[in-house]
Formats: C-alpha cells, structure tokens, sequence
C-alpha cells in the first residue's frame, strides 16, 4: 500500500479587486484545515491567485500583465511555501506565468507541484487553450485564453509523494491524449485545476451538463489509464460568470471517492492508495500486451 492523503482544495470566487495576499490567506486556510486532516498533498485550481482574467477582452498589455506571476514564489506567494514546509504538506497551484528569457517574454496559463519540503518538484504549460484569439461581442462573456497564453507542448510526469505524479490544466481534462500521455509515462494521479463556466456561448445546448461532462473526462482518463484524478474547481459566481464546482478525487476504477459539495473555498478528502492503479495497469490497460499503435497513427499525423 503506497499511501498519498489528498484534498481537493476547492475555492469561491476570486475577485477582480482581491490581493494575491488576501487569496494567499484562503489557500492557507484550506492548507491548515487538509493538514489536520491528515493530508499529504493538497490541489488547488486553475489561475489561483486571481480571477479567471481571460472573461474579458484587454488590449493594454500592462493591465492583462497585472494577473501573471513573475517570479514563483514571489514576495506575495513565499508565505504559502513556508506554511507548506512548517505544515509538512504538498501543494498543486494553478497560477499565470510570465517568463523573461534573453529579453524574450512569454506567457503560460502554468501550474506547478510543490513538496514537503516546500520545493518546486514540477511545472506545467496548459497545452490545450480554449476559447478564441480575437473579441467576439456576441458573448456574455470573453474566453480568451488563446490571446493571453501561448500553449505548453508536453505532458510530463515526475516521482512525488510516492508515486509518479503528473499535472494538467482545464481544457486539458476533456482531451483523452492528455491522460494516455501520461499513462504511457507511468502516471498514478493526474492533478487537474480548473475554471469552467456553466454557460459556453458556442454551445449553450450543453450548459445543463457541464457538471456531467466534468466528471465523465475525468471518470473516463482515470479508468482508460490506471491513474487517480484529482479535480479542483474555481467555483461559484466570479465578477458575474457562473463557474462550476464539481471538484472530485476518482479512483484508478473510475469511482469517484470524495467530493466538494459547496461552490465555495472547500477541502473534499481522500485516502489514495496509489497501489489501487496496478491491476488495471496490469491487465486490461496493460499498454505493452494490448495497444496496438500502428493503428492510430491519425491521431498525431492528422
Ligand atoms: N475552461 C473551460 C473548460 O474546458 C470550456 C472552457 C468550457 C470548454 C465549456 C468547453 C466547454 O473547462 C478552461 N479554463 O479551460
């Protein structure tokens, strides 16, 4: 038995005005309350110091670059990596991400795991951005996280807490190559951030299963790949966008074995025996017995 406690460090609304103190100070409180609980790790959403920004359309670079971190941690975020090393807990932060390299800048919608020992052990770059580019007027709200983000190319994992850990971001979840990447490295838990709004103005057909869909990616990406799931929302109204909550810990069966119940900041808990991923990772997705690759080809030529 290869034990990982987790909680799913769920968050309310984040808005417009509030500090990355004052959000800093309801991810310590969610820390505290997962450390007495016995936790190991706690997972925090997608973009989780401030709102979720890509819902409006900003031409000034300096306001949009307001919501992006430059250094991780920085002055503002320290204070969560020292409560992480004092507590003796790990933590997944979804955050933006602004890199100078060779006076060259770029900009990631990122997320990084951090250990016990309140080191940075791995970092992500969301690979699938969704939403569009340009303003569309047409919606009640922007998703302009193709303006804002350039995209990650590549899902990794790293041996954390245990076991092989890998992170992805929001969109990613609803993609199955996201998951067998990973599953194809090994992966034992998928650690998910995310903010999702109720209503996706392309499709508003689907808005009254957002919730359904949610949880079906996920369900699907750990049962098809032998992995745990952790998936955390932003939720609740946030500066008027109505996000989903949902926020769930599913086994490699697929079952889901705890979750949020509230839209607000919220640790849903888990017992995670990461030994659970083996017999699937044994025998029905045993990749190396079963898959057969010369049969897919479309899916990376296409
Ligand atoms: N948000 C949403 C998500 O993929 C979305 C965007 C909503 C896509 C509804 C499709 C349907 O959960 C982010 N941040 O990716």
């Amino acid at each position: 038995m290869r034990l990982i406690n987790v909680a799913a460090g769920q968050l309310g609304p984040i808005a417009r005005a509030e500090t990355r103190t004052q959000v800093v100070a309801r991810l310590s409180a969610l820390m505290r309350q997962a450390r007495e609980c016995g936790c190991d790790l706690i997972v925090y959403p997608e973009l989780a110091l401030t709102t979720f920004f890509p819902r409006w359309f900003m031409e000034d670079q300096a306001e949009i670059d307001h919501f992006f971190e430059r250094e991780m941690p920085g002055p503002e975020t320290r204070p969560l990596f020292d409560l992480a090393r004092e507590l003796g807990i790990g933590f997944y932060l979804g955050y933006g991400e602004l890199t100078s390299e060779g006076g060259v800048i770029n900009r990631y919608n990122s997320s990084i795991l951090v250990d016990k020992s309140g080191a940075i052990v791995a970092k992500y770059r969301k690979v699938h951005l969704p939403g569009h580019a340009e303003h569309e007027p047409y919606r009640r709200f922007q998703h302009l996280e193709k303006r804002y983000f350039e995209p990650g190319d590549r899902f990794d994992v790293v041996e954390a807490f245990g076991g092989v850990m890998g992170m992805a971001i929001c969109n990613d979840r609803r993609w199955p190559e996201t998951y067998r990447v990973m599953g194809l490295q090994g992966v034992e838990m998928v650690m998910i951030g995310y903010n999702t709004p109720v209503h996706n103005p392309p499709a508003p057909e689907h808005d009254d299963l957002s919730l359904f869909h949610n949880q079906l990616v996920m369900q699907a990406g750990a049962y098809q790949n032998g992995t745990w799931v952790v998936g955390v929302a932003k939720a609740g109204v946030e500066e008027g966008v109505d996000q989903i909550g949902g926020s769930c810990i599913i086994a490699p069966s697929g079952e889901v074995v705890a979750a949020c119940t509230t839209k607000g900041d919220e640790i849903a808990l888990a017992r995670c025996d990461l030994d659970l991923c083996n017999s699937y990772k044994r025998t029905t997705f045993n990749f190396d017995v079963h898959r057969q690759p010369q049969a897919y080809r479309m899916i990376v030529e296409r």
